[in-house]
């Protein structure tokens, strides 16, 4: 088992649900930690309760901002700069509406920040890693990147484009020492609901009622494993649901 100790990890979306729990499980393992989002006032808050237990540095910026994404991730101070591992993971849905009905906002909005928006960080963090013949990519995907629901639409594409690219991304880097995988979690009690449904937080609250869904401590915790296994090992694709979750649309609820 590997341990953190001296790694550089570059979380997106630590501002709220997996990034968040990543981000803290990752301090009291000490790793030192990049922290990325668009709200400054939650990363200052969250860097300063992390830097009590590591080196905490961070990076305002929207992911579809391609020309801030490269300038932001080239401005990182020298001893930041060797990222170990990465996790992608800044990303939401927006809607939840038949195709015919969709909103091209919406549909923009998901396409930019879930697919263009992991493209640009990843690209801005390999020349490193590459350089360095190391590092470890963490994908967040979604079981809505393994099956599609209905009014899942676009976020599903948007998600199936993750794992596309999780699978393309270890194909080209095979050789070069970085391991790539994706974490795909079904439900997970996070903002995601409210976001979805664009603040009504009735409707995204009854998303996670009637059953025990997962918690984001429950994907950092599986993040966590994904990125201690020995250098040989890399997970390529896990899909995680909690227990009374069969599929998107069969769900437990009592
Ligand atoms: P949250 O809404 O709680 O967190 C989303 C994070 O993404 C926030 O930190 C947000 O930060 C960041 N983010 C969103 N848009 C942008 C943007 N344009 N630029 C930069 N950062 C952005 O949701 P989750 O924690 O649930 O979501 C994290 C990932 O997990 C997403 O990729 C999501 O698709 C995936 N996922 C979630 C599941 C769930 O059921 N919750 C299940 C499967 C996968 P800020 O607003 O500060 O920029
Ligand atoms: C989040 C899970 O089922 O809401 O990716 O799409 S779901």
């Amino acid at each position: 088992m590997m341990d953190l100790q001296n790694k550089t990890a570059l979380i997106t979306g630590a501002t709220s649900g997996i990034g968040k729990a990543t981000a803290t499980l990752f301090a009291e393992k000490g790793a030192q930690l990049i922290l990325c989002g668009r709200r400054q006032d939650r990363l200052g808050k969250l860097s300063e309760a992390l830097s009590q237990k590591t080196n905490v540095h961070t990076l305002n910026f929207d992911v579809r901002d391609k020309e801030k994404v490269f300038q932001q991730i080239a401005s990182l101070p020298e001893a930041f700069q060797h990222i170990d591992i990465l996790i992608n993971n800044a990303g939401n849905a927006h809607g939840l509406d038949p195709i015919q009905q969709g909103n091209t906002d919406d549909w923009e909005a998901m396409i930019d920040i879930n697919v263009k928006g992991l493209l640009y960080v990843s690209k801005a963090v390999l020349p490193t890693m590459l350089e360095r013949q190391s590092g470890h990519i963490i994908n967040i995907g979604s079981t809505a990147g393994k099956e599609v629901y209905p009014n899942g639409n676009v976020y599903c594409a948007s998600k199936h484009a993750v794992d596309a690219l999780n699978q393309g991304m270890r194909i080209d880097l095979n050789g070069k020492g970085i391991r790539v995988g994706a974490i795909n979690p079904g439900l997970v009690a996070t903002e995601f609901s409210e976001v979805r449904f664009k603040g009504d937080s009735d409707r995204a609250s009854k998303v996670y009622q009637g059953y025990t869904p997962l918690q984001p401590e429950d994907i950092a915790d599986i993040i966590l494993f994904a990125v201690t296994r020995p250098p040989h090992v890399n997970i390529a694709d896990l899909t995680v649901m909690c227990l009374d979750q069969a599929t998107s649309t069969i769900v437990n609820k009592r």
